[in-house]
């Protein structure tokens, strides 16, 4: 496979300073690296350039850095688009907000193959609220409704090119959800996995299911992966953490059986905060996490149906 690094070192969409510093701690602990031996060409892109900010003035008192963030998605829009020609992109976040642009350029791209793009949201939040609803400002709060084209972003963020189809949407990890947020996600038919569902079922139906479904439809599929999607005691750094996430092997079996599926076709690793690392703890199991995805495995083969007979 061709890889293609994509720093986005965004920190203006969340509420606290740290994201910024993220692509250089995913380089920093081994990403290419582990990639390349994995047998994979890799190009690293570098670092996306925010263009010009424009002054934006919206009715919600609360929004924080609405016209860097804007810019923001403009320029990481169409670095996506270009590096995920003929190549797997994987985007270096920081904080989520820079999803409003992965999924704007990855979007593009898919409708252009002409096959329907599916999204994997791992997270503790959906992400889903509009300009309107969101309560704290930040903006990493809002990529997800702005993908799927919820209403309120003309003129505020840069004009969508193509809208993911809510349906094709599931959230994985979820146990954080804001009440408009609940609501949306209820009227739009995203598909909505909560860490009570993993409770119950165990986290491998509930992720075979959409696999069959992107299978089935042909299609491509972006995984949007948010630090705070795991276990806060496994995964320190970042500034949302909630109690009660993925464990380190519901994480990688995720990763494992997407590998396995073979239908990945863009990765986002957002939200690491270095600052609120514990000796790069965090930064090493999102690129061991990566390593899953990417092919890395236990044994040298999946997982067969258990007949009970040995
Ligand atoms: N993230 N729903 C909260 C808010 O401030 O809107 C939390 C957002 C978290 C953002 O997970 O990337
Ligand atoms: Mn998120
Ligand atoms: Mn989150």
């Amino acid at each position: 496979m061709r890889c293609r690094i994509v720093g986005a070192p965004v920190q203006d969409g969340a509420g606290r300073m740290g994201c910024e510093m993220g692509p250089s701690a995913l380089r920093t602990a081994g990403l290419v690296a582990m990639l390349k031996e994995l047998g994979h060409e890799v190009e690293d892109l570098g670092q996306v350039q925010r263009g010009d900010v424009r002054p934006l003035v919206h009715g919600n008192a609360a929004l924080k850095a609405l016209p860097e963030i804007n810019a923001w998605t403009v320029a990481i829009a169409q670095a996506a688009y270009e590096a995920s020609q003929d190549a797997m992109p994987i985007f270096l976040g920081g904080d989520h907000s820079i999803s409003a642009g992965t999924l704007s350029g990855v979007a593009r791209r898919a409708a252009e193959a002409k096959r329907p793009l599916f999204v994997l949201w791992l997270d503790a939040h959906p992400d889903f609220h509009t300009l309107e609803t969101t309560a704290s400002g930040n903006l990493h709060g809002v990529p997800l409704a702005y993908a799927s084209g919820r209403p309120g972003f003309a003129g505020y963020f840069p004009d969508l090119p193509v809208a993911v189809e809510p349906s094709h949407i599931c959230t994985l990890g979820l146990r954080s959800i804001d009440p408009a947020e609940r609501h949306a996600l209820n009227e739009t038919g995203v598909t909505v996995h909560d860490m009570r569902a993993i409770d119950e079922h165990g986290i491998a139906p509930l992720l075979r299911a959409f696999i069959e479904r992107v299978a089935s439809a042909g299609g491509m599929l972006h995984v949007s992966l948010d630090v705070d999607f795991l276990e806060p005691s496994i995964a320190p750094a970042v500034g949302t953490t909630v109690p009660g996430g993925a464990t380190f092997r519901e994480a990688h079996l995720t990763m494992e059986m997407l590998y396995d599926s073979g239908l990945v076709t863009s990765l986002d690793l957002v939200e690491l905060n270095p600052f609120l690392d514990e000796r790069g703890r965090t930064a090493t199991l999102m690129v061991d996490l990566t390593a899953s995805l990417m092919g890395r495995r236990i044994m040298d083969r999946p997982t067969r149906s258990y007949s009970g007979s040995h």
